[in-house]
């Protein structure tokens, strides 16, 4: 045990850098929600303009934060400050889901290597390295100033004109002075310079879908990230440092760490033994302090009671020092699973369960129509005001469960009682095979599907009818069941229809409409979603598990909702 002490203590010393060979790119749509609002309504981009969920801002344009308005403000607050806010509706997520999904398909457009990686909504990771070596290998160093960058291997025509003596937007340190004398013809500042090109003419591919963004340059997911932060709206930032990162990540609030969340700074809290306010406790401070180290980080994070992944330490203490060695995921053509979810105050009456069941569920079918059907045609454009009626199109993926998750409405007075997600329960069963007919009108399905399986579902899962009072309900098809690759260009149902008798024949259970979806019913408890805990020295907000932000009591649910936005694309939590 003390010679595991002394070899972990000894890694205390600063640690060295490696694969600082990669090129890794981060793009953040600005003002997300509000963009795709001015979209479709011009007019509103020139005033204030705040996205309105329940009682809070989602999020709010630019000229609203010259205002002081912010994200997760408050209505009544964003009201006093700006007393000439526009409020737009922004429960509905289908159509900021829809300019994601196109957004990020042009992104995976450009991409050799396929990693492109979403992250929420409106983030995605791009890992450039190789189309950026490519283009190195092509430069002619004596006319660096008329290069030309080749997007395709095999069409040398397909780029753009760039001059490549000069990092395009901002960098990082500002008075970064480079020797090129010295640098050589492969150097990390050639590398990000190509790197920073790249991202400036994608970021002009977003804008001619008309959404404008900010991006981080650098050799890993977590300084892309923090450098595209630097310089928002519509700009981007390459981190240059070619040393370290240590005096760019120094002085930034430790909590701004992806990656480092509440429990870390709580334990780093104790090992500094302050008290001090989150905003004030930088990188520098616990990178500095003797008492941080990987093995006393560790002992606190993944020891008893700290329930930490093994190794924990050690990713922090990296994290600390701007090493990030996690890679780009590769893209997903489908997800792995699509939900949909509404909150309430409290349905006590099962005619409104139900008429919630419907309108989700409805979205929940427009939804696998735009993620899961392969023809673009069919489903409809970004923010069209009318509801896309029956699909077109060949399945790539069908789901083969349905899974229905209730929680009681938990109201104000009792949220420091409860977690949010309190009461939570799901229940699946097998999908029915007629919610894959294009013939039939999605609400028409929906209506179905809501009394054969999901009501069924919801009487299993709350069974005393007497204490109803729903707080969410959440509608969810998973357990893709993909095209397979031999089905190119032949009949994918069919190739469905084999693969789901093979399987019948193995002993797994279909049912085109199970008699009884509480029969067919299975207990998945699902212990995978956004945790929040409250802490004695947060008196006006609760913490994020997750993210580890400080969320007023207010914006809890609206923040959980966000979260869970990834279900379909992220691993799920300590999976
Ligand atoms: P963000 O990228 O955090 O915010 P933003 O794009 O609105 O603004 P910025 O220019 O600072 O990047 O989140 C993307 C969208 O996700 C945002 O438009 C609204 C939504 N969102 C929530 O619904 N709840 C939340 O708690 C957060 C943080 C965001
Ligand atoms: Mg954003």
């Amino acid at each position: 045990m003390d010679m595991d002490m002394d070899n972990l203590d000894s890694k205390r010393k600063a640690p060295r850098r490696k694969g600082d060979d990669r090129v890794i790119l981060h793009f953040d749509l600005d003002c997300f929600y509000a963009q795709c609002i001015e979209n479709a309504n011009p007019h509103l981009k020139s005033v204030p303009l705040g996205i309105k969920q329940k009682s809070i801002l989602a999020t709010c344009n630019y000229v609203a934060r010259k205002h002081g308005v912010k994200k997760l403000m408050g209505i009544q607050e964003a009201k006093r400050l700006c007393p000439d806010l526009v409020l737009a509706d922004g429960e509905d997520l289908s159509p900021f889901r829809d300019v994601s999904k196109q957004i990020y398909s042009l992104l995976k457009s450009y991409s050799w290597n396929g990693r492109v990686e979403r992250l929420g909504l409106d983030e995605a990771f791009l890992d450039v390295t190789d189309v950026v070596a490519y283009n190195l290998g092509l430069v002619n160093h004596h006319c660096l100033e008329e290069s030309w960058f080749c997007l395709s291997r095999e069409d040398p025509e397909r780029g753009f004109a760039f001059d490549a003596r000069e990092v395009k937007g901002c960098v990082w340190p500002p008075d970064f002075v480079s020797d090129r004398e010295n640098e050589g013809t492969d150097s990390l500042r050639l590398r990000l310079l190509f790197g920073s090109h790249l991202a400036f003419y994608l970021r002009q591919q977003i804008e001619g879908l008309g959404y404008t963004s900010a991006c981080g340059i650098s050799t890993n997911k977590l300084l892309a990230k923090l450098a595209g932060d630097r310089n928002k709206p519509r700009n981007q930032t390459t981190l240059l440092s070619s040393h370290s990162p240590v005096p760019f990540l120094d002085p930034l609030p430790l909590r701004k760490i992806p990656g480092i969340g509440s429990k870390t700074i709580t334990a780093m809290k104790s090992l500094l033994k302050t008290d001090d306010d989150d905003d004030d406790l930088t990188v520098h401070n616990a990178r500095t302090n003797p008492a941080v180290s990987p093995f006393a980080l560790e002992r606190l994070l993944a020891g008893s009671g700290g329930g930490g992944e093994k190794g924990i330490g050690q990713k922090v203490w990296l994290l600390l020092h701007g090493i990030d060695g996690s890679e780009v995921k590769p893209a997903r053509d489908v997800p792995r699973q699509i939900g949909i979810e509404d909150t309430y105050r409290g349905l006590t009456q099962l005619s409104q369960v139900r008429t919630g069941l419907v309108q989700i569920t409805t979205s929940l079918l427009r939804r696998m129509h735009v993620d899961l059907l392969d023809d673009v045609d069919a489903v409809t454009p970004p923010i069209s005001p009318v509801p896309t009626s029956v699909g077109k199109g060949r399945w790539l993926a069908q789901p083969k469960t349905l899974r229905l998750t209730t929680r009681p409405y938990h109201p104000p007075s009792e949220w420091d009682k409860f977690e949010y997600n309190h009461g939570r329960v799901s229940k699946s069963a097998v999908l029915p095979r007629f919610v894959f007919d294009l013939n039939i009108e999605p609400e028409s399905i929906a209506e179905r599907l809501v009394e054969g399986t999901l009501m069924p579902l919801f009487h299993s899962l709350n069974p005393d009818k007497s204490k109803l009072c729903i707080g969410l309900l959440n509608v969810c098809v998973t357990n893709m069941d993909r095209a397979k690759e031999s089905s190119r260009g032949g009949d994918i149902m069919a190739a469905f229809q084999r693969q789901r008798e093979v399987e019948e024949i193995r002993g797994v259970a279909f049912a085109d409409e199970p008699p009884d979806g509480e029969e067919k019913a299975e207990d998945t408890s699902d212990d995978t979603e956004v945790e929040w805990v409250e802490e004695e020295d947060e008196q006006d907000g609760v913490r994020c598990r997750l993210c580890g932000c400080v969320i007023p009591v207010f914006a809890v649910e609206a923040h959980g909702r966000w979260h869970e936005l990834d279900e379909g694309w992220v691993e799920p939590q300590g999976g």
